[in-house]
């Protein structure tokens, strides 16, 4: 953590960050329960406990007026038909936002917010993706062979909650079928509204 003015360099060919204070690694068994094909996400985890996520942060007080960034890689993969993702969170602090920027590998932001609404928007390297207050965000790699990448931006006294997410997952689904990401109705959340 630092209080004065610094920089980092974010290297894609061999991936590099040049400084970081935190590295934050995901991997399958951190997310169980997130994937709706739990029974392939048990046969995988049996074979190896795979990373399926890692974010470089610098760590800064968690307080109005600073800004808390850093790079989150999505790894390729599938968990049945589901591709490799973030947990999805909601700000604690819910009116706050976010701004992410791809830098590499293709994706998209599942976003809701707490009254149902819905969005979906395509990550591709070089598009910036602004994420309103109030709207949870869950990164999904949409590739099965390079890393997503971006860079992300938020405020320092957004704080996470990660748990309403993982008691029913996001309102939709980014499967691989066909050879294509395709949007699907998370079944589970059917459930509650039917
Ligand atoms: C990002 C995310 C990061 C990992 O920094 O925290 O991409 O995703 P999860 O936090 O959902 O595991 C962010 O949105 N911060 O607020
Ligand atoms: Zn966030």
């Amino acid at each position: 953590m630092s209080n004065k003015p610094y920089t980092y360099d974010v290297s894609l060919t061999e991936l590099n960050i040049s400084h970081y204070d935190h590295h934050l690694i995901r991997r399958l068994s951190a997310m169980e329960g997130q994937f709706l094909d739990q029974s392939a996400h048990e046969v995988l985890s049996d074979e190896e406990d795979q990373i399926i996520y890692e974010v470089y942060q610098h760590r800064h007080p968690e307080v109005p007026g600073e800004l808390l960034h850093g790079v989150s890689i999505i790894h390729p993969g599938v968990v049945g038909e589901e591709y490799f993702m973030t947990k999805g969170h909601f700000h604690a602090e819910l009116d706050t936002a976010e701004l992410y920027y791809c830098l590499q590998g293709e994706g998209m932001m599942v976003m809701e917010t707490p009254e149902g609404e819905w969005a979906i928007e395509r990550l591709i390297p070089n598009r910036a993706l602004y994420v309103p207050p109030r709207w949870a965000h869950r990164s999904v790699n949409t590739s099965l062979t390079e890393d997503l990448i971006t860079l992300f931006v938020y405020t320092g006294h957004a704080g996470h909650d990660y748990r309403t997410i993982e008691q029913l997952g996001f309102r939709k689904l980014v499967l691989h079928r066909e050879g294509k990401p395709v949007i699907v109705d998370n079944p589970r959340q059917l459930q509650l509204d039917g």
